[in-house]
């Protein structure tokens, strides 16, 4: 990076002047904006290229990480940040009048992703670029991201997100890369010279055209690459040939098909809908990246056979898994070779994590739209099959039964997680209970027949992008105390832990804090028009709405407490400002009425006088990587209290960690790992086990309405979704009543309820003796050092993807 603050300076203006003929006087906040980016670009893009240069000559091995979804966030202030001269160009640019944070507001923030799968593979580049492992991300150039979520009339709306609207700084369109992808068609065999040839006609060809995102890691030379691929017409003449033909119009017809592909980021999270553009995006992205891979492996090898010692390739979630077979595909139909060397160096190169044991979020596909789709993928599919069963048929004789539970092929269907566990090495869960589930329920049968692909590998944030960056005024608290290695070796963190009765850096936390909470209070003041007390507890529960994430049971509690409080004034309780975010699945009517719910109740509660403001509950709207950094570094309370055995980890829980709020949450996910890490003091732990759970569903037994006709509270509040208590509400809340009361509550919300109030009241107490509070915080600061994204990526170099850091040295 530029180092010197007047070269700096010089290069800016020349920037101003050569992309947009203007002077600062002249430019535009945005023009100022792209030429700042470009220095950083023009920075970057010299060691991007000497990284690649010494990954080729070292020959190390390389990974590829595949993934729908990468939710980056922006990216300005990482680089000033990763790169060191933050605060360098702060004042250079202030000294020519020009403020550095209006520049940055004029970014986007590329939402390409939903939700925690996402943000973990953008976690994970940064981190493989820090640490540095040469690890590259393959994913889709969406035009539209993640929609941009307002509440009008208490309902979610859906907007576009145009974030490509004013054209991206960090992106470079690779024209010469791009590769070809084909789709439907008749595959023809014949045999020549002994052995099978297979080839593809009538398909449709689709141009894969790569757009590479620099992803640069902390105070080092190391630059990955993040490859985002665009899907394109084929040939311009085409359409002239068309065109001349009459068929303008088909022509036409085409390419609006084609650019289809890579229109729109599907905004189910946690949901599988099975959509033919779905799985055409898959294949695209699929396809064009294996074969890029396999490009720039040939420029260096000869024979494939050592493919899997080069070249790692991952899987995020199932949505990738289409990899088995396209690898399959062209290592047979291309390289020429045998079925069975293409399968070891398959299954030798490929790993996969899941992310989730919702039944409703497997990915099956009806075989008649895969075999019309991808006809190739399907002969390669329905050979894989025969030879898996005859191998399970081998161990398990006459068990049919537990054969069809493992078949890739099954009752008409594809079964995509079956295809990656049966097409990879490594199948990891993402926190230990998620891993024991994964082994002893959802996967049972595949962990007893392959007992030593299954491993954990828990999430991990990055504490440079959640803490130094979202939180800079904590993180230099934290190296004045303990100095700055934490920022490069995480776990050191736990030397801060010595503070944690200090009474001064106490102090000094505690003031952060405030600082932090008035800046979310202005926030919210400008979006909501709601004034909330900064001295209250801000108690924050963001994250996707979704039923096993259990909103709901927070705002009970919320009904409940404001029904106390409206029969009893004076009940003594700390000042609380409920803060929910969150965007709910177009087509998921019970999250939307979540919302709806929270926000009707806001409206109610935040105008009555008679509690005189103890209690406010809060919706922002488009919750967003940006906004969860204003969030975060603001939060005294962490809700994580989905139903347990649900949540495969959460990562949300990580970061309101690192940043001093304490977590009220259930023995799910990671929560389990982060109550071991700070102990039974530090955390309100609630509620059914796991195994609870799996009894109720084992056993049955469950009765909502018991639950419901015996404590008074809920049955008050049950009331209230449908008795008129909510203004103008008559019978919008039914459903959402009737999911709990007729559908026999899935999630035991009502289960639940007495237990979660109480760690509430307890947590309530803590809260007021604010010392022994701030000690808490700092414990579970000093204890988040283990949930760095840096050493869950470790994990992976070194169990799963078996690559080295590389260091790179010059320019
Ligand atoms: C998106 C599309 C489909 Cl079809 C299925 C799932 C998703 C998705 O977004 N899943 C997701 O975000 N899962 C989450 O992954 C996180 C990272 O591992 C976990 O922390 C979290 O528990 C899990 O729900």
């Amino acid at each position: 990076m530029l180092m010197d603050k007047d070269e700096f300076k010089t290069i800016f203006v020349n920037n101003l002047q050569t992309m947009f003929g203007k002077g600062i006087e002249e430019a535009s906040i945005n023009n100022k904006y792209m030429a700042l980016s470009r220095v950083i670009r023009d920075c970057i893009s010299k060691n991007w290229m000497e990284t690649n240069k010494q990954y080729s000559e070292t020959g190390v091995k390389q990974v590829y990480y595949f993934s729908m979804e990468f939710l980056l966030g922006k990216a300005l202030d990482m680089h000033l940040v990763n790169g060191g001269v933050k605060e360098i160009y702060r004042e250079a640019l202030e000294e020519i009048g020009i403020d550095l944070e209006e520049l940055e507001k004029q970014e986007s923030d590329p939402g390409l992703g939903n939700g925690g799968l996402g943000r973990l593979a953008a976690c994970f580049m940064e981190s493989m670029a820090a640490v540095g492992i040469p690890g590259h991300g393959c994913g889709i150039r969406y035009t539209y991201g993640l929609f941009e979520q307002k509440i009008v009339d208490h309902n979610q709306v859906e907007l576009p997100d145009n974030w490509l609207q004013d054209g991206y700084a960090w992106e470079f369109r690779k024209a010469d890369k791009a590769v070809e992808v084909k789709f439907g068609g008749t595959i023809k065999s014949n045999q020549q010279g002994g052995r099978w040839v297979f080839t593809h006609e009538n398909y449709e060809a689709v141009l894969a055209v790569p757009y590479d995102v620099p992803i640069a890691g902390y105070h080092n030379k190391t630059v990955n690459t993040l490859r985002l691929w665009n899907a394109e017409s084929l040939h311009d003449s085409f359409d002239f040939a068309s065109f001349n033909r009459g068929e303008y119009l088909e022509a036409k017809e085409y390419r609006s098909s084609v650019g289809l592909i890579s229109k729109i980021l599907y905004p189910q999270d946690n949901f599988y809908e099975g959509r033919l553009l779905r799985l055409k995006q898959q294949y695209f992205f699929v396809s064009a990246g294996l074969q890029s891979i396999i490009r720039r492996y040939k420029k260096k090898h000869t024979s494939m056979k050592q493919l899997s010692k080069k070249v790692a390739v991952h899987i995020n979630d199932t949505h990738p898994a289409i990899a088995v077979p396209e690898l399959m595909r062209l290592l047979m139909d291309q390289e020429g070779l045998s079925w069975d060397d293409a399968w070891k160096i398959t299954t030798e190169t490929i790993s996969y994590t899941n992310h989730t044991i919702m039944p409703e979020a497997l990915e099956t596909w009806p075989v008649e739209m895969f075999k019309s789709l991808l006809p190739r993928m399907y002969m390669i599919v329905h050979e894989i099959n025969e030879r898996v069963c005859r191998s399970f048929w081998d161990a398990y004789p006459g068990d049919w039964e537990r054969i069809r539970g493992m078949a890739v092929i099954a009752d008409n269907m594809v079964h995509m997680a079956r295809l990656a566990v049966v097409g990879s090495h490594s199948v990891n869960g993402v926190a230990q209970i998620h891993t024991d589930i994964l082994k002893e329920h959802i996967m049972s049968s595949f962990h007893n027949f392959y007992p030593k692909k299954f491993n954990n590998k828990t999430n991990g944030i990055t504490h440079r992008r959640w803490l130094l960056k979202a939180n800079p005024e904590l993180a230099a608290i934290i190296t004045d105390c303990i100095g700055a290695n934490w920022i490069t070796d995480p776990q050191n963190l736990d030397e801060f832990e010595r503070f944690a009765t200090d009474k001064v850096i106490q102090e000094k936390v505690q003031k952060v804090k405030h600082k932090n909470k008035k800046a979310l209070a202005k926030y919210i003041k400008e979006k909501t028009g709601v004034t909330v007390d900064t001295r209250s507890i801000f108690d924050v529960h963001i994250k996707r709405i979704h039923s096993y994430k259990r909103q709901i049971l927070n705002i009970f509690h919320i009904m409940d407490l404001y029904n106390r409080l409206k029969e009893n004034p004076s009940l003594s309780i700390t000042p609380r400002t409920f803060i929910f975010a969150g965007k709910a699945a177009p087509g998921y009517y019970i999250a939307k009425q979540t919302i709806k719910l929270i926000s009707v109740l806001a409206s109610l509660i935040n105008k009555d006088k008679d509690i005189k403001g103890k209690l406010k509950v809060i919706f922002l709207e488009n919750y967003s990587v940006s906004l969860g950094e204003l969030l975060f570094p603001a939060a005294d309370v962490s809700e994580q209290i989905s139903t347990a055995s649900k949540e495969a980890s959460g990562t949300g829980n990580m970061k309101f960690m690192l940043n001093g709020a304490v977590t009220i949450g259930t023995l799910d996910g990671a929560n389990v790992e982060i109550h071991e890490a700070v102990g039974d003091d530090n955390i309100f732990i609630f509620g059914l086990t796991s195994q609870q759970v799996f009894d109720y569903y084992i056993h049955g037994g469950y009765n909502a309405w018991q639950l419901y006709s015996s404590d008074i509270r809920l049955k008050t509040v049950l009331e209230q979704l449908v008795n008129g208590f909510l203004p103008y509400q008559k019978e919008e809340f039914r459903p959402l009543y009737n999911s709990l009361l007729a559908d026999n509550d899935e999630f035991f919300v009502l289960r639940d309820f007495d237990a979660y109030a109480k760690a509430q009241v307890e947590l309530d107490k803590r809260y007021k003796q604010k010392n022994k509070w701030t000690e808490m915080s700092i414990h579970n600061i000093a204890q988040a050092g283990i949930f760095s994204s840096d050493r869950t990526i470790c994990e992976y170099a070194n169990e799963i993807w078996h690559t080295k850091p590389v260091v790179i040295t010059k320019p």
